[in-house]
């Protein structure tokens, strides 16, 4: 953890082009709760943050930050803020219970009051399909391993876009395949909590073929702004040992090219392909997939938190890894500074990834979905958060996206994680992500330091002259 007193260069409003969006993200089963309210069915989360020994002391997001009912304060606070737009997620299994066949009006309704709130206050509205909670149904008919799966989202895409598609604009279908498909089923840390690198191959493939499917789904509904959020974490070798460029080869083919190459490109990377195949767990791609996957996007979503450095060696036996065929593999940890996730800081790794990015994709927006960092906040005696460290992380990763537009990327928009503290998946409420504090004994929100210096900049944007 680190401390700083430097105040914030809110100058760095101006390094942004006219129009920029600028917003914050979160996701449903991180802020809704209301999990047994209007119908909705069971997730994969429910089911995972309910069984012993999977969430730090047994957190849930059955109550979470109770944004099913006061989402009406919660826009109020992003009109104060001053956000152009905000990012949530829709939960499958509040439209659809079962996952797939009959609809709950009044799940679609909760997003469809949301989405006006939204839109009364002058926020844009961007829509993720689907963060990490699959409807408990479908996973037990197989989940993302079961190619049937990928079928239903497409199905499911079009219900919420019958529903919301008069209001809604931008459209995400996945959030950060990676992690649904190898810390769900890999590493196990995340829902369904598998070790399974044959499944893990599998719900890859078939999370990317859903987001083509959904995609085209979408196209045909006469969808105009179409992406998908993918995160991203740079893999630097910790030595010039070729076993240790080979170790940071292997973790960026899954982490980075295995989802962003064939979406991009239409095709996976032979690397990763056979990597997979002598782990004996391959990617079970069909005739035709692969054009689906490749379905034409407005924009890309990336996520951005932290570089990491990799080298050959041994994993203490209760870390399994996260990637298929990579038990020899160790990331060291980060050099200096790190937030309470134990996550160092590297903006310096940001804006290089945004021009790798642009590179491996020509002419394709980029926007970044989420970027963030957590620590440990408290509501002072004087009422406010002081927050010094995330309003150094902020505005240094806004600089590095602004560095990488000066420098050609054709970055539109930035949202900060999170616009609330809220449900950190299997850390649970231990790590505060928000730009508003929340005190979970009370659901008292309150707007943190870096939240009101980040409103300070998107003031000084919008009032900026247009050159
Ligand atoms: O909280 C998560 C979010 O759900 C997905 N991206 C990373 C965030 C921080 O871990």
């Amino acid at each position: 953890m680190t401390t700083t007193d430097a105040r914030p260069d809110l100058a760095i409003a101006l390094r942004f082009p006219p129009g920029f969006t600028f917003g914050a993200a979160t996701a449903a089963y991180q802020i809704e709760g209301a999990v047994d309210v209007d119908g909705r069915g069971r997730s994969i989360w429910d089911t995972f943050s309910h069984t012993p020994g999977r969430t730090f002391q047994g957190h849930t997001g059955d109550v979470a930050v109770e944004h099913y009912t006061r989402f009406p304060q919660d826009v109020a606070l992003m009109a104060e803020l001053g956000l152009s737009a905000y990012r949530f997620s829709v939960a499958w299994a509040r439209v659809l219970p079962e996952g797939a066949g009959r609809v709950e009006q009044r799940g679609l309704d909760f997003y469809r009051r949301l989405v006006d709130e939204l839109l009364d206050h002058g926020v844009d509205p961007w829509l993720t399909l689907y963060h990490w909670d699959l409807p408990q149904a479908l996973q037990d008919a197989g989940g993302w391993a079961a190619r049937d799966t990928a079928a239903r989202f497409a199905d499911y895409a079009e219900v919420v876009h019958g529903a919301l598609g008069d209001r809604v604009r931008h459209w995400s279908t996945l959030n950060e395949p990676m992690c649904s498909a190898l810390l769900g089923h890999m590493s196990g840390q995340h829902a369904p909590g598998e070790r399974d690198a044959v499944a893990a191959a599998r719900a890859t493939h078939h999370l990317l073929l859903g987001h083509g499917l959904a995609t085209q789904a979408l196209r045909a509904r006469g969808v105009e702004s179409a992406g998908v959020t993918l995160n991203f974490t740079p893999m630097t070798p910790a030595s010039d040992r070729p076993e240790d460029v080979d170790a940071a080869r292997r973790l960026d083919g899954q982490q980075n090219r295995m989802f962003l190459l064939p979406i991009v490109t239409g095709e996976y990377p032979a690397d990763v392909v056979a990597d997979l195949e002598g782990a004996g767990a391959p990617l079970p791609v069909e005739d035709g997939d692969l054009a689906v996957i490749a379905a034409p996007l407005d924009w890309l979503g990336v996520n951005y938190y932290f570089e990491s450095t990799v080298q050959v060696g041994v994993r203490p036996p209760d870390r399994p890894t996260s990637f298929i065929g990579a038990e020899d593999v160790v990331e060291l940890e980060p050099e200096g500074p790190t937030t309470t996730m134990g996550w160092g800081i590297s903006p310096e790794a940001f804006t290089r990834l945004l021009l790798w990015i642009s590179d491996q994709a020509p002419g394709l927006p980029l926007v970044v979905t989420e970027n963030g960092s957590a620590w440990e906040d408290e509501v002072s005696d004087d009422g406010a958060v002081h927050d010094p460290e995330r309003t150094d992380y902020l505005f240094r990763h806004l600089e590095a996206v602004s560095t990488a537009i000066a420098a050609g990327a054709d970055v539109r928009g930035y949202f900060a994680w999170s616009l609330l503290d809220n449900y950190e998946w299997a850390r649970g409420y231990a790590q505060r992500f928000g730009l508003v504090h929340v005190d979970y004994a009370t659901q008292r929100r309150t707007v943190k330091d870096s939240g009101r210096a980040y409103a300070e900049v998107l003031r000084r944007h919008r009032q900026a002259p247009e050159v």
